[in-house]
C-alpha cells in the first residue's frame, strides 16, 4: 500500500485552552506545535488562524504571520489553510487566506449541523465560489465531507467541471449532526468515490483513532490534532499535537504501512 499521509489539525477554530491548555493560539505556539507534529510524522498542517486571545480569524495578515513562523521552523511542510474558518463567518471572510501564496486549502462540500443551535453553511454556490478561486490560483483542494450528500455534491461539481482532478477527499465523521464514524459509514463513503481518488479521514473526539485505523487498513490517509480531538485516550488530555501524531504513526506501523514523508505526500497528492 502507498505511504500513509498524516495531516495534523493543530488548533481549529472552536476548541479552547479552557478545554485543553495545550491548544495553540499565538504564531509561536502554533509554530512549535507544527514543528513537533512534523517531527513525529505529519507532513501536512491543516491551519486555522487565531488571535492571541484565542478568537478565530480568517485575516490574511494573521495567517501570513503564522505561516511565516511555521515555515521558519519547518520550511518544507505543506500548509493547508482552512476556508471553513469558524461558524458564522461569511464566504468572503473565509476566502481571505486564499489570496496568499498557499499550496493547499480545504473545500467544504456541504452544510451540516454542529450540535445545539450551531450549523456550518456551505451552499452549492459557496462551494463553486471557493473552487473557482482555488482553480484560478492553482491551490489544491481537500474536499471536506461531513456526510454522504457532500461526497455526492463534490462528484456532481466535478462532473460539471467546477471541481478538478486530482480528487482528494477528507471524510470528517462524528460531528454532532453529521455522519457517524462507524466502519459501515466509512466503507460507504470510501466506496462512493472514484478509485482514482485519494482520501483521508478525520474522526471527531473519541472516533479519531478508530476511524484512523479503518482508513489505514483500507489504503487511506489520516488526520489527527486538537481541532478534532483533545484526548490521547479516554480521560487523558493530550499534552501536545505531537502525542496525537505519534499515536497515529503507531497505528500506521502496526498495519505494515509507512508514514509518508513531505515529498512523498507531494507526490501522492500531485502537488508541484
Ligand atoms: N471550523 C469549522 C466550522 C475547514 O477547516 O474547512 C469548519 C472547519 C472546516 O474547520
Ligand atoms: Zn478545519
Amino acid at each position: 500500500m502507498i505511504p500513509c499521509i498524516i495531516t495534523c489539525a493543530i488548533t481549529g477554530a472552536e476548541v479552547t485552552k479552557s478545554q485543553n491548555p495545550a491548544v495553540p493560539y499565538t504564531p509561536d505556539e502554533m509554530a512549535l506545535e507544527a514543528y513537533n507534529a512534523v517531527e513525529a510524522g505529519a507532513s501536512i498542517i491543516h491551519l486555522h488562524a487565531r488571535y492571541d486571545d484565542g478568537s478565530p480569524t480568517q485575516d490574511k495578515e494573521r495567517f501570513l504571520e503564522i505561516i511565516k513562523a511555521i515555515k521558519l521552523k519547518c520550511k518544507d511542510v505543506i500548509i493547508q489553510v482552512s476556508t471553513g474558518g469558524a461558524l458564522g463567518m461569511t464566504r468572503l471572510e473565509r476566502s481571505s487566506p486564499l489570496s496568499l501564496d498557499v499550496e493547499m486549502a480545504t473545500l467544504d462540500c456541504g452544510t451540516v449541523n454542529f450540535g445545539g443551535d450551531d450549523y456550518f453553511i456551505n451552499t452549492e454556490n459557496d462551494i463553486i465560489y471557493f473552487a473557482n478561486i482555488m482553480n484560478q490560483k492553482n491551490i489544491q483542494y481537500e474536499l471536506e465531507c461531513f456526510d454522504k450528500g457532500h461526497v455526492d455534491m463534490a462528484l456532481r461539481l466535478f462532473k460539471k467541471g467546477y471541481i478538478k482532478a486530482p480528487l482528494h477527499f477528507s471524510f470528517v465523521l462524528g460531528v454532532v449532526g453529521g455522519m457517524a464514524a462507524e466502519l459501515r459509514d466509512f466503507m460507504f463513503l470510501k466506496e462512493s468515490i472514484p478509485e482514482s481518488a485519494t482520501f483521508s479521514v478525520a474522526g471527531i473526539g473519541k472516533y479519531e483513532f478508530p476511524l484512523a485505523e479503518f482508513s489505514i487498513m483500507n489504503g487511506g490517509h489520516v488526520r489527527v490534532g486538537f481541532e478534532d480531538n483533545l484526548y490521547l485516550e479516554k480521560g487523558v488530555l493530550a499534552k501536545s499535537n505531537k502525542e496525537l501524531v505519534k499515536k497515529a504513526k503507531e497505528l500506521v506501523i502496526k498495519h505494515n504501512r509507512t508514514v509518508a514523508s513531505i515529498s512523498e505526500t507531494r507526490n501522492i497528492l500531485g502537488l508541484e
